[in-house]
């Protein structure tokens, strides 16, 4: 299974419900390694750009109204499939149709504040990754843990 690194973003809700603990660590203890992690405000010009594939929504203005709301905790996540591994532990994009076990499914209720991002594919993880972090700002390392969580 290939070790592959993801963007993870707790968004303003999240960060104003104090869920950044519950939310980072349901992913660390996962097993999911943190590679590079910061506070900021997303500002509209980032948000255009990460969101830019809705740029012809309905509900693109409230998006990136509700993304740069406040801060919100960016974070490289790394470990093997974490793509995937990150996706299913975030659920539904509608937290009430997100699965109970998931973030959005247990923390969330509305579509418009459902506390996280994550990347959904290698192609967005990598270009997310640019976008936030630039190249070589997320670290690669290893855990006295590890080989309890990696074959
Ligand atoms: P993100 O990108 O935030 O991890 O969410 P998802 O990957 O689960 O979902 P998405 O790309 O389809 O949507 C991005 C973002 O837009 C908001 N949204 C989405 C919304 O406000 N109304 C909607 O109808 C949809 C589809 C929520 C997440």
């Amino acid at each position: 299974m290939a070790v592959e690194q993801t963007l993870v973003i707790v968004k303003p809700d999240g960060v104003q419900r104090g869920l950044v603990g519950e939310i980072v660590g349901r992913l660390e203890r996962r097993g999911l390694r943190i590679a590079a992690l910061g506070l900021r405000v997303i500002d509209p010009e980032l948000a255009g750009t990460h969101y830019a594939e809705h740029r012809e929504r309905p509900f693109y203005a409230g998006l990136v109204e509700y993304i740069g709301s406040g801060p919100s905790v960016v974070m490289v996540l790394e470990g093997p499939a974490a793509i995937e591994a990150t996706r299913s532990a975030v659920g539904a994009t509608n937290p009430v149709k997100a699965a109970p076990g998931t973030i959005r499914g247990d923390l969330g209720l509305m579509t418009g504040r459902n506390l996280i991002h994550a990347s959904d594919s290698l192609e967005s993880a990598e270009r997310e990754i640019g976008l936030f972090f630039g190249s070589g700002v997320a670290l690669s390392y290893e855990r006295a843990i590890d080989p309890w969580i990696v074959e």
